[in-house]
């Protein structure tokens, strides 16, 4: 028998339509849908490798629990039943010993069920929740918060007459629920692009300029922009006159930064920063797609502040082809879904981090390095189990070592996932998660909601959603909670007049594109203003205007490290998905020909990069390429071999082996995993 079947593909964070053959109740095909107005029949190769994934042999099936040493590899199976009393249990008895913050929950990436790890933390009564945030999304989120009271997602349904994509690469991945062909067909259709990346990647070859900059210092950039635009009175004056603060004390700050200096500090050539400042303050709507490059590194906060100034005194905020504010659907979703009234000012005020990190505490996010101390040393009270919802910390997190650390000390921890990943098997407890196929789920997006169906069941596999449900049944919360994921769905959209049933028949729903909704309800900020000079900031201890801090002023020699994500794998997944591995099957290292030279070595040798810290270093195999600077290395993040035995699975050529939790940035503890200096030594063993 033969079925069909619409959903939306989230092998990454684009969201795009999907049409999806069943023949004798397995997956057959998977084809880009022609009517989802976001794709418009677009599917990359991981959204066609999804079967792939379905029906991987080495998908976990049923829940496990350890029963050899921590990294050994040895589980035995157990039923749903035992699995989630064991968990509850745990859960339970550190509440009662050691408080509710004794105990972190944890999730990777997106993947729209972040509400209910939030709803069940909160109701749970921990403060701490760990993930990516800091190094993701949230110091664009937390930046444009402050400035002006929301978001924005660029708008390339209006085809901006510029587009400027800083420190993002649409090319390899649609992140944030905007597919990257969104882009490149506003480009087709007269869009000037420029592309600011230390790499001509493959969207930078596309650009009309692109700027070679050096990583880290993006933020001189942006300040040396903000100059210009202000001695050449290139600004929108009314907008300035009437929606901003702090206009004449950045007029007089951003002085400073002269044309000679930020060519100095940034690498790029004056007549490019010129032409690029004039092409997009002069065109009449510009967007920018801001990626990943930018907050990764000790000026991440500042640097997306400083890219939203331009944008504000250039007019561009909310404005057709610009920089459009959010429009979230009106279901029970991200926002109120978490329940975080739910958790006392007592417990709030003890999440790990906040102290250091104020802006990040106020997302609800922990800066990870909290835990692994926490656990390691007790302080300021002991964190005895994590509860990691689909994240695989030994790989992607920076400094690696001491993760291993924290996972070998903790007392209890559980692992839901796909695969038994090196992280899972330090688990306890590890349960089979299913992946998008096979679980019912509200994809939420910048303006639009989407159904995404469960269209297959691989053996016992559940989903984060219904490992919650269970959890919470267990552990006393079920009031919070339901008794199937379709409860839930109902609830969430009944707020729009719809159930569950009647949205996967509507399978999309757009609001319209309302723009200039400032003008008649001023900004979401306390003071209905776009704050340029942020009294806010400065109240907690921040700079009040964007600063740059130098980025390598610790360390002597060497090459500046970056990385970046690839286009056939999805941070660490997919290295086991053999259609996507064999399209980049080593862990490169990109080198100039000039850097080469000097090292001695040749292309596809092996070598080892390191830093004075962790001599010992990942191996990695040599592309000799000019589309780096010869003072950069660039290497692919988050890599690991499911092929090896786990002591060098995760180790041999995992980057975050070498990148540290310190020189993180201020406000929102954003690692330094681009900006950081390392050291090449040719590796004895070719093989
Ligand atoms: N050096 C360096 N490090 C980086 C980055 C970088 O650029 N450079 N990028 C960073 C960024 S932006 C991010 S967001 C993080 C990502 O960090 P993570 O989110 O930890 O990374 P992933 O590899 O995407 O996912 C981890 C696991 O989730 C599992 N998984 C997939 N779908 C599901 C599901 O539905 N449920 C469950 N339970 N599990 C699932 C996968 O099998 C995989 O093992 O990495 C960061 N690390
Ligand atoms: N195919 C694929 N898609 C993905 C992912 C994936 O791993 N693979 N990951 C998903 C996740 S979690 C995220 S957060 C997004 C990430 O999506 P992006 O943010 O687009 O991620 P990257 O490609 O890592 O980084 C973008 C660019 O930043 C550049 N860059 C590095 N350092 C600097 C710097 O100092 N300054 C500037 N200006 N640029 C710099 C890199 O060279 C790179 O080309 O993609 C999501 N989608
Ligand atoms: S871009 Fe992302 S969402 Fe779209 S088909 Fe590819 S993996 Fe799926
Ligand atoms: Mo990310």
């Amino acid at each position: 028998m033969v079925s069909i079947f619409k959903s939306i593909c989230r092998m990454c964070h684009g969201g795009c339509g999907v049409v999806i053959t069943l023949k004798n109740g397995r997956v057959q095909s998977i084809i880009g849908d022609k009517d989802n107005p976001n794709s418009k029949g677009f599917i990359c190769l991981k959204g066609k490798a999804s079967i792939e994934l379905l029906y991987h042999p080495d998908r976990l099936k049923y829940p496990m629990k350890r029963v050899g040493k921590r990294g050994g590899g040895q589980f035995k199976t157990i039923d749903w039943d035992e699995a989630i009393c064991i968990v509850a249990e745990n859960c339970i008895s550190y509440r009662g010993e050691y408080g509710a913050e004794s105990m972190v929950m944890c999730q990777g990436t997106d993947r729209n069920y972040q509400e209910w790890i939030f709803r069940f933390a909160n109701t749970f009564g921990t403060p701490n929740v760990l993930g990516p945030a800091h190094i993701c999304f949230y110091p664009r989120l937390m930046a444009s918060i402050f400035t002006f009271g929301e978001f924005t997602f660029p708008d390339f349904e209006s085809v901006p007459e510029c587009i400027v994509a800083w420190g993002s690469n649409k090319m390899n991945g649609s992140s944030d629920g905007v597919v990257g062909i969104r882009l490149l067909e506003a480009v087709e259709n007269g869009s000037q692009l420029v592309v600011i990346d230390p790499k001509r990647t493959r969207l930078a070859e596309k650009a009309k300029y692109w700027l070679q900059i050096k990583p880290g210092t993006d933020v001189v950039l942006a300040l040396g922009m903000i100059n210009m635009i202000i001695q050449n009175e290139w600004f929108d004056k009314d907008f300035v006159n009437d929606y901003t603060v702090g206009f004449d004390e950045l007029r007089e700050y951003a002085s400073e930064y002269s044309l000679e200096k930020v060519s100095n500090i940034t690498w790029v050539p004056p007549d490019l920063i010129e032409k690029v400042t004039h092409m997009y303050a002069r065109a009449n709507s510009a967007a920018f797609d801001l990626g990943t490059g930018v907050t990764q590194n000790k000026n991440s906060f500042d640097t997306i502040r400083s890219v939203y100034i331009i944008s504000g005194i250039c007019g561009n905020i909310d404005e057709p082809g610009g920089d459009i504010i959010w429009q979230p659907s009106n279901i029970i979703g991200r926002r109120k879904f978490p329940l975080t009234e739910h958790l006392s000012e007592k417990q709030a005020s003890k999440r790990l981090g906040s102290d250091k990190y104020k802006i990040l505490a106020m997302t609800g996010w922990v800066p990870p390095e909290a835990v692994w101390d926490a656990i390691l040393t007790k302080k300021p009270y002991p964190v005895k189990g994590i509860l990691i919802f689909g994240s695989n910390l030994l790989t992607n997190y920076a400094n690696s070592k001491s993760i291993y650390k924290a996972l070998q000390q903790v007392d209890f921890s559980l692992v839901t996932d796909l695969f038994l990943t090196p992280t899972a098997q330090m688990a306890d407890i590890v349960l089979p998660a299913s992946s998008w196929l096979e679980r019912d789920q509200i994809v939420e997006f910048n303006s639009f909601i989407a159904a995404r169906r469960k269209i297959a069941q691989v053996d016992d596999c559940k989903s984060d959603e219904e490992i919650i449900n269970l959890l919470a049944a267990k552990m006393g919360l079920g009031e919070y909670f339901w008794n199937s994921v379709e409860d839930a769905l109902d609830f969430k959209l009944k707020p729009i007049g719809y159930n569950w049933k009647q949205f996967v028949e509507k399978s999309y729903i757009a609001n319209d594109l309302e723009y200039s909704k400032y003008r008649t309800k001023g900004f979401k900020t306390k003071n209905n203003k776009f704050n340029i000079y942020n009294e806010g900031l400065k109240r907690m201890g921040y700079p009040p205007l964007p600063q740059y801090i130098p980025i390598n002023e610790v360390y002597s020699s060497g090459y500046i490290l970056s990385s970046g994500h690839l286009p056939f794998s999805f941070n660490s997944e997919f290295r086991n998905v053999d259609s996507l591995r064999n399209k980049e099957p080593f862990p490169y290292i990109y080198i100039h020909p000039l850097s080469a030279e000097k090292e001695g070595i040749r292309d596809g040798e092996w070598v080892i990069v390191y830093t004075d810290q962790n001599y010992d270093g990942v191996r990695l195999l040599v592309k000799i390429s000019d589309n780096i600077d010869p003072r950069v290395i660039y290497i692919t993040a988050a890599w690991w071999y499911p092929e090896l035995e786990f002591s060098e699975a995760w180790t041999k050529s995992n980057i975050n082996m070498i990148t540290t939790d310190e020189c993180a940035d201020l406000q929102m503890g954003a690692s330094n995993l681009r900006g950081i200096i390392c050291k090449i030594r040719k590796e004895k063993c070719q093989v």
